[in-house]
C-alpha cells in the first residue's frame, strides 16, 4: 500500500475511533457491529494477527461522523512487531481530527497477566492518560453475560475499570443474538453513546507529546543503556588494563626481585674477593712484617754483639718483676738506687735488701733471652727471662741460665712466704728490647718470683757467689756512704773491672790445675784467699736490709 492510499484511506475529516486489543481478542469484528455491516474489516480465526495494517472506515453516531481505525494486534507482547507499532502511528499521526474514543476489545474472562500488559503496553504507547479515553468491549461473553451483563472482574480488570470510569460494554455475540434483536442494537448502541459522550478526545498533540517525552525516555533509557555499557566496557578494559599492568607488575617484581638476587650475590662474591685481597694483603703484610723483623735482627745483631762483647749484657729484661719492702711489686726500669727488694741471704733466707748499683741499664739495645718457664706448687704459671749468661738458683746450687735443664732442673720459686723448688717446664730463646742488671747488697734478688743471682759471666757457683760479694766489697762500702748515681747501658767499670779480676782468677786457677800437680797446694792459697776476703767481708762490708724469716722448702 503505497503513502498515498494511505492518506487517502485515514485522512478522513472526522475524529477517529481506535479499535485496539490483543490479536485475535475480535477488534475487526466488533469493527463491522458498529459499521453494521460485514466483512469490511476481516476477521479470522487464526492465531497469528489477521489485521496486518490499519483499516479505516467512515461511519456515522446520530449525524456526527467517525472515522473507524482497525489497527492490527499490536499490542500482541507474544508477538511484538517493531513494524505494527510503526503502522499505528502513522496511522495516529493521520488523524488530524483527532481521536474520539479508544475502544479497548478484550475477551471476557480470560484477562490475565497477558492482557495486563496489554493495558501497560497501550498505557506506554499512548501515555498513561489514554485510559481516560478508553472504553472497554468485552467480547466472547456467553448469553447469560450478555443478558445479565455480570462479569467478573479479578483485581488488575477491577483497577483498569476504575480508571476509565466504568466504561465499558459487552459486545453482543451474532452468533447468539440477531444483529437485528433488541439485546445486539441495545449493546451496539450503549458503545455508540459512550463514544459519543466522552468528554474530550485523545490529540493528536497529546499523542505527539507523549511520543517525543516517550523517544526522549527511550533516548535517555539508551543513553543510560549506553553509558553503562560503556561503564561495563570501561570497567572490562580497566580489569584487563589492572590486570595487564598487575602482571606487568609483578614480571617486574619478579626481575627485580631476581637483580636483588643477582646484586646480593654479586654483593656477596664482591665480599668474598675483598676477603681474599684483604687477606692476601694480611698475609703480604705479615710476610713484608716478617721481612722487616728479619731485617731488622740483623740489624740489631750489630748492636747485640758489641754489648755482648764488650763484657755487659748478661742480666734481666727491664719488665722482670721485683718485690719492693712496702709490698709493691715493681718492673726493674721502676726500681731505684736505695729500694730495698726480696733477696735471699748467705744464710739461706729472705731478706730485703737494698739495690746500690746499676750494672748497667739499656732501654734500646736488643739482647738474646733465655725465658724459663715453670708451675708454681698452686698450679699457676710464671716465667723468668736471663740473659744465657746470667747466675740462677738451681738445684740447691747456681748455674748459667743457659745451662738450666728443661728436664730435670729444678728452680727455686717464691710462693707466698716460701720459696718451693719446682721443674722447669720449658725454655725458649727470645731477643727482647732492654736489659738491666742491679747489684743487691746480699747479691740476690728474686726476679719473676724465681731466686737469681746478681751475678753473671764469671763461673756459677755458691763460692764464686761468695768471692763476688767479696769483690764488691768496696764498692757496698763506698755506696754506703755515696750513693750511685750511675744508670748507663755501659757495664760500670768497676764491675767490668772486678769481671776482669775474677775471670783472670779463673783462668790463673785453671791453668794451675793443669799445669801444677799438687792440688793440696792450690786448695790451701785458695782456702787463703778465701779466708781473706771473708775477713773483709765481715769487716769491711755491713749488712743492709731487714731479715725474714724465710726458708726454702724442697
Ligand atoms: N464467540 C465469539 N466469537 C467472536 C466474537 N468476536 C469475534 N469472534 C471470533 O473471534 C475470531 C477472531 O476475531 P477477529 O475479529 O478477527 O479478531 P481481531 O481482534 O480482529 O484479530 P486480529 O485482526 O488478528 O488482531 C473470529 O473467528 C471471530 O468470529 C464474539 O463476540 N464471540
Ligand atoms: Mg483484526
Amino acid at each position: 500500500m503505497s503513502d498515498l492510499e494511505l492518506t487517502k484511506r485515514y485522512k478522513i475529516a472526522a475524529p477517529a475511533v481506535l479499535l485496539v486489543g490483543k490479536t485475535g481478542s475480535g477488534k475487526s469484528t466488533l469493527g463491522n457491529y458498529l459499521l453494521g455491516r460485514e466483512n469490511v474489516f476481516e476477521a479470522s480465526n487464526d492465531a497469528t494477527s489477521v489485521t496486518k495494517v490499519a483499516k479505516a472506515e467512515q461511519f456515522t453516531i446520530g449525524r456526527r461522523v467517525f472515522n473507524l481505525v482497525d489497527t492490527p494486534g499490536v499490542f500482541d507482547t507474544v508477538n511484538p512487531s517493531h513494524e505494527t507499532r510503526e503502522e499505528i502511528s502513522r496511522v495516529i499521526a493521520e488523524c488530524a481530527y483527532d481521536i474520539q474514543a479508544l475502544i479497548f476489545v478484550v475477551e471476557a474472562g480470560r484477562f490475565t497477566q497477558e492482557q495486563a500488559n496489554v493495558v501497560e503496553e497501550i498505557k506506554e504507547f499512548l501515555g498513561a492518560e489514554s485510559v481516560k479515553y478508553m472504553i472497554i468491549v468485552f467480547t466472547k461473553c456467553n448469553k447469560k453475560q450478555t443478558l445479565s451483563e455480570d462479569l467478573k472482574f479479578n483485581d488488575k480488570l477491577q483497577q483498569l475499570v476504575n480508571e476509565t470510569e466504568n466504561r465499558w460494554v459487552i459486545a453482543p455475540n451474532a452468533e447468539i443474538f440477531d444483529p437485528e434483536s433488541d439485546t445486539f442494537r441495545k449493546n451496539i448502541d450503549k458503545l455508540k453513546s459512550m463514544i459519543t459522550g466522552m468528554k474530550a478526545p485523545y490529540t493528536i498533540a497529546l499523542f505527539r507529546r507523549i511520543r517525543e517525552a516517550r523517544e526522549a525516555e527511550l533516548k535517555r533509557q539508551k543513553q543510560e543503556r549506553e553509558r553503562e555499557a560503556k561503564a561495563i566496557q570501561d570497567a572490562i578494559e580497566k580489569k584487563a588494563r589492572d590486570e595487564a599492568e598487575a602482571w606487568a607488575q609483578k614480571k617486574l617484581r619478579e626481575e627485580n626481585a631476581k637483580s636483588e638476587e643477582e646484586r646480593a650475590k654479586l654483593q656477596l662474591d664482591f665480599a668474598r674477593q675483598m676477603g681474599e685481597i684483604a687477606q692476601k694483603m694480611q698475609e703480604a703484610q705479615n710476610q713484608h712484617n716478617l721481612a722487616l723483623e728479619k731485617m731488622q735482627w740483623k740489624l740489631d745483631e750489630a748492636v747485640r754483639r758489641p754489648v755482648q762483647q764488650s763484657g755487659g749484657g748478661w742480666c734481666f729484661a727491664i719488665d722482670t718483676k721485683v718485690t719492693k719492702s712496702d709490698g709493691k711489686i715493681i718492673p726493674l726500669s721502676q726500681v731505684e738506687i736505695g729500694d730495698h727488694i726480696l733477696c735471699h741471704d748467705s744464710a739461706g733466707r729472705l731478706e730485703y735488701s737494698e739495690v746500690y748499683l746499676f750494672m748497667d741499664y739499656d732501654t734500646t739495645s736488643v739482647a738474646e733471652y733465655r725465658t724459663i718457664s715453670f708451675t708454681k706448687p698452686d698450679g699457676t704459671k710464671g716465667r723468668v727471662s736471663l740473659t744465657p749468661d746470667h747466675h740462677i738458683f738451681v738445684d740447691e746450687t747456681i748455674d748459667f741460665a743457659e745451662n738450666v735443664n728443661s728436664k730435670s732442673s729444678r728452680l727455686q720459686v717464691l710462693q707466698g712466704d716460701l720459696l718451693f723448688q719446682v721443674p722447669v717446664d720449658e725454655i725458649s730463646v727470645e731477643w727482647k728490647k732492654g736489659f738491666v742488671s742491679i747489684l743487691t747488697r746480699s747479691g740476690t734478688l728474686i726476679a719473676d718470683e724465681v731466686l737469681c743471682s746478681c751475678f753473671c759471666e764469671v763461673p756459677p757457683s755458691p763460692a764464686m757467689q761468695v768471692l763476688g760479694q767479696i769483690a764488691f766489697a768496696p764498692l757496698r762500702l763506698y755506696t754506703s756512704f755515696f750513693p750511685s748515681k750511675y744508670r748507663s747501658p755501659d757495664v760500670h767499670p768497676h764491675v767490668q773491672t772486678m769481671v776482669d779480676i775474677v775471670l783472670t782468677f779463673e783462668r790463673a786457677r785453671n791453668v794451675m790445675i793443669h799445669s801444677v800437680k799438687d792440688r793440696k797446694a792450690i786448695v790451701l792459697i785458695s782456702c787463703f784467699a778465701i779466708a781473706l776476703m771473708l775477713y773483709l767481708q765481715i769487716y769491711l762490708v755491713p749488712q743492709t736490709g731487714a731479715q725474714l724469716s724465710l726458708r726454702i722448702i724442697s
